[in-house]
């Protein structure tokens, strides 16, 4: 079990500025599976191969294939309680906000609400042309493909590698992450930028860095805390632990 250490939760007062970036290890426990670890293949393909607008130019319909299988997955799973507690940390705290690498939605359906989704949607589609945007099913559906009201292919409405990030969203999270004053990474393997960017910066500008992750990442040595373990398991004894304490 994890022994919170009397230094952070004194951090943990109401007013405290928390800063949240999760990745795909707090789906995990969802079922979901995590783009490193098992699991993470595809009919042997890497997710980096088919996570790229070259990928989808060369070949739509496989990159389709794979996406509305993760779309299917992402239907007949749930967010788990590792999701829960970060609802319950967000009512807990007025200064709280959640920076997710995840495309799968399960922070905003588990009722979180100030995130930020750095790498879009995997249930919402943009047109490859006129960037008219919607949700998955209301496509045109043609074999496997498909395609917006202008003839253009649709294509999922997540970051690629190899494209920018939403400015808006990616401005707003370092804003964020220099104001922290507890910064928590939950769940990334902390390889993939710009998000990988964002514990440094925090921890550069003052934040005390928890990490959270079965195993040590890039970010490990920089931490403060190192809370080895599964997310669903360590957020949830966190929270109770704050409501004991402030008991
Ligand atoms: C950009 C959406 C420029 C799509 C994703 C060389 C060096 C440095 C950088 C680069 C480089 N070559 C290329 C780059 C840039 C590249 C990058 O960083 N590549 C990496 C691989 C080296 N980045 C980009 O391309 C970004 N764009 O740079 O654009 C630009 C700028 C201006 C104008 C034009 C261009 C775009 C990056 C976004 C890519 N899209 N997803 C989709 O999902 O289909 S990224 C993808 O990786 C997912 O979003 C995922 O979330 C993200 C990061 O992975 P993690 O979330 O960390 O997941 P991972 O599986 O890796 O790790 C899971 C962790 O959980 C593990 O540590 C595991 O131990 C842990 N875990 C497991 N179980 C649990 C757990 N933890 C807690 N509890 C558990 N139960
Ligand atoms: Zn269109």
């Amino acid at each position: 079990m994890i022994n919170f250490s009397s230094k952070l939760l004194a951090l943990l007062q109401p007013e405290v500025k928390i800063v949240v970036l999760t990745g795909a290890g707090i789906s995990a426990e969802s079922g979901l599976a995590t783009f490193r670890g098992p699991g993470g293949l595809w009919k042997n393909y890497r997710p980096e191969n088919l996570a790229t607008p070259e990928a989808f130019a060369r070949d739509p319909q496989l990159v389709w294939e794979w996406y509305n299988f993760r779309r299917d997955q992402v239907r007949q799973h749930a967010p788990n309680p590792g999701h829960h507690a970060l609802v319950q940390l967000e009512a807990r705290f007025p200064d709280f906000v959640l920076i997710t690498q995840n495309v799968d939605g399960y922070h905003r359906r588990a009722g979180s609400k100030k995130i930020y989704e750095l790498h879009g949607n995997i249930m919402q589609s943009r047109c490859s042309q006129c960037g008219r945007e919607c949700e998955a099913g209301e496509e045109l559906q043609r074999e496997h493909l498909l395609y917006c009201a202008c003839g253009a292919l649709y294509r999922p409405g997540v970051v690629w590698f190899g494209e920018a990030l939403p400015p808006g969203a990616l401005q707003s999270a370092f804003a964020a992450a220099e104001n922290a004053q507890v910064f928590f990474s939950i769940g990334t393997s902390a390889v993939v930028y710009p998000a990988a960017a964002l514990p440094p910066v925090a921890a550069e500008h003052g934040a005390y860095l928890v990490e959270i992750n079965p195993e040590k990442t890039p970010l490990t040595p920089l931490v403060d805390e190192f809370w080895q373990g599964q997310a669903g398991e360590i957020l949830p004894a966190l929270v109770h632990r704050i409501q004991q304490v402030s008991a």
